[in-house]
């Protein structure tokens, strides 16, 4: 098999019937936060043991097929010795990596942002690749302010970044999960979530044409599109659905590998009854899963703590959360199962 053969081959497994990807690609900053809300100090040693506790879970490769690993975390090792990614590899789960270096301010444009990490980026896959990876992710993010943000400015060079990474990542033989957030901070509509979406999505596969990205070895991560946090109106499975899959349709074409939803701080049940609907409109042109950090994460945390006596608690709330997304995967999620303990 060739290298691009191999990035297909990796993407079918990672979209396989009843399967998602978890995300606990958190950089640092990330981390503190998440750990800030449940007091827990952000040390190696605690990231380290909080994604023992995740990738030891029993039975979760049921439902989870891959995870994407931080810089640090594919670096790091079990209490008894083994490589974080070699135990997933060993579980029949495929480590990823988070390869872009974060985002900064967009020069010139207030309010908006780009994501940096390509400077010698070939040379980091290189090394990813030697310590397990099979696939690579890169998050751009767009934010909706008013209606002049964001500008064509800053969704043409954050896809050009994304096209760019999608490049490097194949002839690397890694498949890139291309990750252009649109975020739902504020309170615009669901309609201009719907009309950002649709330039995004439109200008990131414009820019992953012209690179010559493959794209049955691609996986698209994108938000599913819904009204901002603080808008009036909120919407129901059914509406973002309807308004998610209008959105892609004109623009995500059916060769892609995938579409791996991330959760973007939506609660795990709003994710979860999303996904469902998403699922339940088949059939469509591409799988449609799920690549949720916080929506996985948020229970494990709260039922962790910390403490290694709530390692069990926590794990089981990890499996249950990993189970339901299965389901709403195939569209046979109700959120009646939230009762269910
Ligand atoms: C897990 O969080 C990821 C890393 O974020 P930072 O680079 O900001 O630390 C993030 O890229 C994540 O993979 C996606 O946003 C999906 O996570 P959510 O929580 O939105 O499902």
């Amino acid at each position: 098999m060739d290298l691009i053969e191999a990035t297909a081959e990796t993407a079918r497994q990672l979209v396989a019937a009843g399967k998602g990807i978890l995300a606990a690609d958190e950089s640092s900053p990330t981390i503190k936060k998440r750990f800030d809300s449940i007091d827990v100090e952000s040390t190696e040693e605690n990231r380290r043991d909080y994604r023992q506790l995740l990738f030891t879970t029993e039975g979760i490769e049921e439902f989870i097929s891959g995870v994407i690993l931080f810089d640090e975390t594919i670096r790091q090792k079990t209490d008894d010795g083994t490589p974080l990614p070699e135990l997933l590899v060993r579980r029949g789960i495929i480590p990823g990596i988070k390869v872009d270096q974060g985002k900064i301010d967009l020069t010139f444009f207030p309010g908006e942002k780009i994501t940096e990490g390509l400077d010698r980026l070939g040379e980091r896959l290189e090394e990813y690749r030697s310590l397990g990876a099979r696939f690579t992710k890169w998050r751009a993010v767009i934010t909706i302010i008013g209606d002049t943000i964001p500008s064509p400015v800053c969704i043409e060079a954050n896809a050009a970044a994304l096209a760019r990474f999608a490049a490097l990542s194949q002839k690397a033989g890694l498949t890139p999960i291309v990750e252009p957030e649109v975020l739902m901070d504020g309170k615009h509509t669901i309609e201009r979530c719907e009309e950002v979406t649709l330039a995004a999505l439109d200008a990131v596969f414009s820019r992953l044409r012209e690179h010559r990205v493959v794209l049955e070895g691609t996986l698209l991560k994108p938000n599913m599109v819904l009204p901002g946090k603080e808008c009036p109106r909120q919407s129901g499975p059914e509406d973002v659905a309807a308004a998610t899959l209008r959105t892609f349709r004109p623009v995500v074409p059916a060769a892609v590998g995938g579409i791996v939803f991330l959760s973007g701080g939506q609660s795990p049940e709003e994710a979860t009854a999303n996904l469902d609907a998403l699922n339940r409109a088949a059939p469509q042109p591409w799988e449609l899963s799920f690549s949720f950090g916080r929506a996985l994460q948020q229970p494990v945390l709260a039922a962790w703590r910390g403490k290694a006596e709530n390692a069990d608690t926590a794990q089981q709330a990890l499996y249950r959360r990993a189970r339901l997304n299965s389901l709403a995967r195939r569209g046979e999620y109700s959120p009646d199962m939230e009762k269910d303990s």
